[in-house]
């Protein structure tokens, strides 16, 4: 296990070193809640994950669905690293024509499963791929990654009561516990919380972890996957902006790209790597 965390810890790096240059280069994007949620997607392309790069729509394999699509360059860096397209393409973030748009296409992009952006859809969406799978028989797990300002949609809690309807217990979703939303603190915006009661409620089994600490991801996601007849859902508690000082737990850091000295400085705090390792006190944060 520690080999694997090492590894992944350093894919996490890489990660972040990417997001910062893809968002400086294209000049605009959304920082914070990419960078909230590295670990998860990297444990998920890296380790967790059955799929194959070459074979994008293997039907055997994993599926995930990126809810909170305004946080693509996380997915990017993840899909360009396990070679689904050249990483070069990464430099054309946002330009018109490229693969890569500003919010994750399914159509462009080799390896996205769905156009997203649009709060709210993706949990549904992922609704219908593990009821898919269930009905054809197959035995592929779908993940999802929500945010917690996207918690505030109606339509979540529409695909939280069908997902626990129909059973689908190869449904696995994240939710990236940032605390912090477009404009301000999610508690004062719109309260989610109590978000763990909320979705047992809703007939989910429901966990809570550090979201940046990647042994506790691979491990929520074992126990998800051999608990049967239910959804399963995995509260990470993570830090908007994680892993450059200056960005962290700060709201306006949501949706405005680092400047070429900010990215600088952004980018030598990473390869020094002093703060991307440090996990996340969450017991009490909400
Ligand atoms: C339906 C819809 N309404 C509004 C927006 C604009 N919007 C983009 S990101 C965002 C905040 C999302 O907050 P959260 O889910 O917490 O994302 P994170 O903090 O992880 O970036 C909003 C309101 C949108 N993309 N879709």
């Amino acid at each position: 296990m520690d080999e694997i965390v090492l590894k992944i810890a350093d894919i996490s790096r890489k990660m972040r070193r990417l997001i910062i240059e893809m968002l400086s280069l294209a000049g605009s994007g959304h920082p914070g809640g990419s960078l909230s949620s590295v670990e998860i997607i990297a444990s998920l392309y890296f380790h967790i994950m059955r799929h194959n790069p070459s074979h994008p729509l293997w039907r055997d394999r994993d599926r995930f669905i990126l809810s909170k699509g305004h946080s693509c360059p996380t997915l990017y860096a993840a899909l360009a690293l396990s070679g689904y397209f050249p990483m070069d393409e990464l430099k054309t973030l946002r330009k018109l024509e490229s693969i890569l748009q500003g919010h994750s296409d399914r159509l462009q992009t080799p390896g996205v499963e769905m156009s997203s952006g649009s709060l709210g859809q993706g949990l549904s969406c992922a609704c219908g791929m593990a009821l898919g799978g269930k009905l054809s028989q197959e035995d592929f797990f779908v993940f999802c990654l929500i945010g917690d300002g996207e918690t505030q949609e109606g339509q979540i809690w529409e695909a939280a009561m069908s997902a626990s309807h129909y059973k689908l217990d190869n449904l696995i979703c994240f939710l990236d516990y940032n605390k912090l939303q477009i404009d301000g603190r999610v508690s004062d915006v719109m309260n989610i919380e109590p978000i763990v009661d909320k979705w047992r409620a809703f007939g989910w089994e429901v966990m809570e972890i550090d979201g940046h600490n990647i042994k506790e991801i691979i491990e929520a996601v074992d126990r998800a996957k051999e608990i049967k007849g239910k959804p399963k859902m995995i509260i990470a508690h993570t830090i908007k902006g994680k892993g450059v000082s200056f960005m962290e737990g700060r709201v306006e850091w949501h949706g405005v790209a680092p400047t070429k000295e900010e990215a600088e400085r952004a980018l030598k705090e990473l390869e020094d790597g002093t703060r991307s390792n440090q996990g996340c006190i969450w017991k009490g944060i909400a």
